[in-house]
């Protein structure tokens, strides 16, 4: 038997003339950000794939279907929805089985991504291991994933919301390639940098284009996680955020928020606290890392032009 794959015709022609494609997800559409911004910044984060010479590939599951790319109806209607499911590895299959809709998260968007032959996809920051993880219990899917689906993931590292210095233990665990671009030090979401330093540093495109296509021809399962510092001008000190953060944290605990809940509501309450801040900041660093994934995706294509003759 097969499943439902549905193409925009754009992505499509893109895909089957070995030009640059560029996956993005829907869950920083349905749980990442409050309606209208999270559907004007799908949209300008499409634009930005586009004015770098690549074509956007947003993907969801509608009705059943795994959409590759979505009209801009389909994104309007996303984006006001509530109750959307979220979905990652553990549930995509079951919600086209069953006719549902829902919204994929990094690690159900690289699966489709790959699905699709898509090697490059741009979100704001990955899943990873949550504060008081020893208790809870609560790593994200999106490490795994990356350790097992080869797709090229943008981000401007992993939401500062986590642990951060046990999310990227679990990467080098998981044999993940870390890669900082341009810069020594992880970035943290809203914050360009970190102490934390990166376990591989690259300058360009091209070399990460090419890294990606070494692993393929090596047979090594699994992606690259590209760190994407957010625009100097863009971030919120870390000193401003991290009392909030912790706020939004034990709010979480004392209302027993648990399981996928977690982050949309950490998300949501960061926005409140930091009076729509920290939405600005993750706008700024998606539209960032649209840019970078479209780059990274010509050289893609051009260097598998290259090997093909
Ligand atoms: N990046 C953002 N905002 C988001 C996400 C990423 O700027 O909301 C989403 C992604 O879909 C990611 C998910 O996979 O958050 C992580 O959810 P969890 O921690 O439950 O695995
Ligand atoms: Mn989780």
């Amino acid at each position: 038997m097969s499943f439902p794959m549905v193409m925009t015709p754009d992505v499509a022609a893109a895909l089957a003339e070995g030009r640059a494609v560029v996956a993005l997800e829907s869950t920083i559409i349905t749980h990442g950000m409050p309606y209208p911004q999270n559907v004007e910044t799908a949209r300008a984060v499409e634009a930005e794939v586009r004015a770098e010479g690549a074509v956007p590939a947003t993907i969801a599951v509608i009705d059943g279907d795994l959409h590759i790319g979505l009209s801009d109806d389909m994104l309007e209607t996303l984006g006001q929805a509530t109750g959307v499911a979220k979905l990652s590895r553990a549930d995509i299959a079951a919600c086209i089985a069953t006719g549902g809709t829902g919204a994929t998260t990094v690690a159900a968007t690289m699966i489709a991504a790959h699905l699709a032959e898509i090697g490059v996809f741009a979100t704001g920051g990955i899943g990873g291991v949550h504060r008081g993880a020893e208790r809870s219990f609560d790593v994200s899917a999106d490490l795994q994933e990356l350790a097992q689906t080869p797709v090229t993931v943008v981000a401007a590292g992993a939401k500062a919301i986590l642990d951060l210095p046990k999310t990227f233990e679990v990467l080098e665990t998981l044999g993940v390639p870390v890669i900082a671009y341009g810069q020594d030090s992880l970035p943290a979401f809203w914050s360009a940098t970190s102490p934390l330093p990166a376990p591989l540093r690259m300058d360009t495109p091209d070399q990460i284009a090419k890294a990606h296509l070494t692993r393929a021809a090596m047979g090594l399962p699994g992606g690259q996680l590209v760190t994407n510092p957010i625009p100097q001008g863009a971030q919120i000190p870390h000193e401003t955020l991290a009392p909030l953060i912790e706020q939004a944290l034990a709010e979480a605990d004392a209302q027993n928020i648990t399981a996928k809940d977690v982050t949309p509501f950490l998300l949501g309450r960061l926005f409140e606290l930091t009076e729509g801040a920290s939405l600005t900041a993750n706008i700024a660093l998606v539209l960032n890392n649209a840019r970078l994934a479209a780059q990274i995706a010509g050289a893609l294509a051009a260097q598998s032009a290259g090997d093909h003759g």
